[in-house]
């Protein structure tokens, strides 16, 4: 089981000299402005504010990885959630919007151990720049964990219509998407759930890699 302990905003950056100097792995929430990646951020670390929320969109400019400090299955973790600024606000300009693809850019060439967990609103179907951000993360090698957000927003009984939906859009499998409400705290489980295998997995990855040196190191012919 996986228990967070702590968590607090490691840094704020642009470039990569400004990131966090560990190379812990990441958790990279990215949506548009207003989609809740702040709110979600604040419920999986049970904290009323550690990430800025705001009903005014577009605020957020700066990559902020919040490192959390916590527990899996008794022995000790540490990753970053890094909150990306949002994308699809309107009132940007060009060289604004360029500057804002170089940054997201440059944190997905940079080397951690990543997961992307692309967020969308439950109502309505992906936004041309939801498709497009998809895509460009399959392009780079992601496989970004949809996150139907809001859901405390509409009826259950029109939920599967809308993950339906959703993943038709996205052309992906139902199963890659999560329902999720930072109100009722619904998907909170099943998203810790995901991170606690994708720790585990990276704990297994880093085991293999230098285990064949201790072996070599311990029977040096
Ligand atoms: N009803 C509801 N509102 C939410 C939820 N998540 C976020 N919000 C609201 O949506 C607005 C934007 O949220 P925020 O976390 O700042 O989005 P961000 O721009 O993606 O970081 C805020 O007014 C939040 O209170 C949710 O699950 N349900
Ligand atoms: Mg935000």
């Amino acid at each position: 089981m996986l228990k967070i302990k702590q968590a607090a905003l490691a840094a704020s950056a642009v470039k990569k000299e400004q990131y966090p100097p560990t190379g812990l792995a990441q958790v990279v929430l990215i949506g548009r402005s207003n989609a809740g990646k702040s709110s979600l951020i604040n419920t999986l670390v049970n904290r009323k504010s550690l990430a800025r929320t705001s009903s005014a969109p577009g605020k957020t400019r700066l990559l902020n990885f919040y490192r959390v400090d916590g527990s899996l299955d008794d022995l000790p973790f540490s990753c970053y959630l890094v909150d990306l600024p949002g994308y699809g606000y309107a009132k940007v300009s060009r060289s604004e919007r360029m500057a804002w693809l170089k940054m997201i850019d440059g944190l997905l060439q940079s080397e951690a151990p990543r997961r992307c967990w692309q967020l969308v609103d439950i109502r309505h179907q992906p936004s041309v720049q939801d498709i497009a951000m998809h895509e460009t993360l399959r392009q780079n090698g992601m496989q970004p964990l949809v996150i139907a957000n809001k859901a405390d927003k509409i009826s259950r009984g029109a939920r599967a219509a809308a993950v339906q939906q959703i993943a038709a859009t996205l052309q992906i499998p139902r199963q890659q998407i999560v329902v999720f409400s930072a109100v009722s705290r619904e998907g909170r489980d099943i998203l810790l759930q995901q991170m606690a295998e994708f720790l585990q997995q990276q704990a297994k990855e880093a085991l293999q890699q230098t285990l064949p040196q201790a072996a070599n190191a311990e029977n040096p012919d």
